[in-house]
């Protein structure tokens, strides 16, 4: 079983808008040009993980009219996934992702969330204890609301690794750099990148060799780091070595929402399955965000969708 945390549950939704520009005026009429759906990192994991037939528990804060659609829509999707959220006094919040297939691009325009009280976070961190007891793995994934401090991830990692369980966390930068002060790590760490991060754990990310250097220093800590380069290549760091998985095609940058959930689910999957190897985990991520990408919708993919991308990239030894 799998727990996924999504501190900060979105209803995603999308609209694809050819050749979208500003300062312009959209009615969107034909509703195939826009979906719905429950989000936020970690639930889309979990989503990925029901697709690969792996049951998962989805816990973090929803709230109001939007939070309890968010239940509805995900408890629909499959009986895989059993949700445990704490409700609190705010709305659940909506992300916004235009697609513009044309120009290759997503604009997301993401909210905050609702507030969360110190008393929300207590009943959060009881139930998340009782349910570390009954999981193999946890994965830490998505932005916190506001109310919320950003040590609780460092919580949430140390609760868990405390008791043997598995962590998978994928965060920006500025919440991982709270992580790794300590003094428990994930076992598996993604960062983040998307904006622009011009350094992460005193390492500036300008070259291939910068971000070479910044995922052995996460694989220091964590058993391996997977750190995402130039958005067809992925960089794989272990105490054993580095190697650099690139796709053979270019990727369609407009399809690229959810993708990186996809490649953690696949990671999840691999290790749920056939252990920790940690290298093939992250071909097998990959494989499965290579899949998401195949349409421009937010889309989680099948065994037999990921298995097919084995032929699209290649994995080399980088160190
Ligand atoms: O990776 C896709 C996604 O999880 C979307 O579901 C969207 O809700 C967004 O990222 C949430 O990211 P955030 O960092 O705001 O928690």
């Amino acid at each position: 079983m799998v727990l996924t945390v999504t501190l900060n549950p979105a209803l995603d939704r999308e609209i694809f808008i050819e050749d979208f520009q500003v300062n312009r005026l959209y009615r969107i009429n034909d509703l195939s040009k826009t979906q719905m759906s429950p989000g936020g990192k970690g639930i889309n994991v979990s989503i990925a993980l029901s697709k690969l037939g792996v049951p998962s528990v989805a816990t973090g804060f929803v709230g109001g009219y939007m939070g309890k659609i968010l239940v509805e829509e995900l408890r629909k999707i499959s009986k895989l996934i059993t949700t445990n959220f704490v409700y609190v006094e705010g709305e659940t919040r909506e992300n916004i992702e235009i697609i513009d297939e044309k120009n290759k691009t997503i604009t997301a325009i993401n909210f905050p969330g609702p507030d969360v009280t110190d008393m929300d976070v207590n009943h959060f961190l009881r139930r998340y204890k009782m349910t570390l007891s009954k999981v193999d793995c946890v994965v830490i994934s998505g932005s916190i609301p506001p109310g919320v401090n950003e040590g609780i991830c460092n919580e949430l990692v140390r609760l868990a690794r405390e008791r043997g369980v598995f962590v998978f966390v994928e965060q920006t930068p500025r919440l991982l750099e709270r992580i790794y002060e300590g003094p428990e790590f994930p076992n598996v760490v993604k960062p983040d990148l998307r904006g622009n991060h011009a350094s992460f754990l005193g390492v500036d990310l300008k070259t291939f060799d910068d971000y070479v250097k910044l995922a052995e220093k996460l694989a220091e800590k964590s058993q391996v780091s997977v750190v995402s380069y130039e958005v067809k290549n992925d960089i794989v760091a272990t105490r054993e070595g580095v190697w650099l998985i690139r796709s053979k095609e270019e990727i369609d940058t407009s399809h690229l929402l959810g993708a990186g959930d996809a490649y953690v689910a696949g990671m999840v999957y691999y290790f749920i399955k056939h252990g920790a190897n940690f290298l093939e985990m992250a071909k097998f991520g990959f494989a499965s965000a290579l899949a998401a990408t195949r349409r421009k919708e937010k889309y989680m993919p099948d065994l037999e969708a990921i298995k097919k991308e084995y032929d699209h990239f290649t994995v080399e030894r980088v160190k």
